[in-house]
């Protein structure tokens, strides 16, 4: 049976490749999910993929991924450097969990150098955009196949 991923993306994600600045690169969030699509099914995982601008929403579908998911990539987005209940949330889901950013983070301004959820995260991936969805989505992968061999070894 494949894993079950759900992947997160917080406030303004949505706008990838809008935003004038240029921040988060030229491609269309559209774009970006298509790409994780992709690579997942190549990787055999079963992908959900979703955005919110919401903060209560990510929270119900963090809580709702320990029932439906077998691992979790999340970027917050602004949310990462405040949100307690989606921390909270995050530390109550039993299984790997990675925090992903587009853009690094500590080359940006201070007050995006303290992620609120890292405390929950098994890893954190930030700088490289999409590609770095792509590597997160692999790790996931990776360490949800290591997780059954050792299971199976018990
Ligand atoms: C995305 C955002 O929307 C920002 O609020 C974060 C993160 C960084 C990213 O790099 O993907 O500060």
């Amino acid at each position: 049976m494949s894993h079950r991923v759900m992947f997160l993306n917080g406030p303004n994600a949505n706008l990838y490749g809008l935003d004038k600045r240029g921040t988060y690169g030229s491609e269309s969030f559209a774009s970006i999910e298509a790409r994780c699509q992709r690579h997942a099914a190549e990787i055999g995982l079963t992908l959900d993929f979703r955005q919110s601008n919401h903060e209560g929403v990510l929270v119900d579908w963090i809580q709702e991924a320990r029932l439906s998911s077998d691992a979790i990539v999340i970027n917050a987005a602004g949310l990462t450097y405040s949100s307690v209940p989606i921390l909270d949330a995050l530390l109550a889901f039993d299984g790997p969990i990675i925090e992903a950013h587009m853009s690094n983070i500590w080359k940006r301004e201070s007050f995006r150098h303290h992620s609120f959820i890292s405390k929950a995260a098994t890893g954190v991936i930030a700088g490289l955009g999409a590609l770095g969805y792509q590597l997160a989505l692999s790790a996931v992968a990776q360490l949800l196949h290591e997780r059954q061999t050792t299971t199976e070894h018990l």
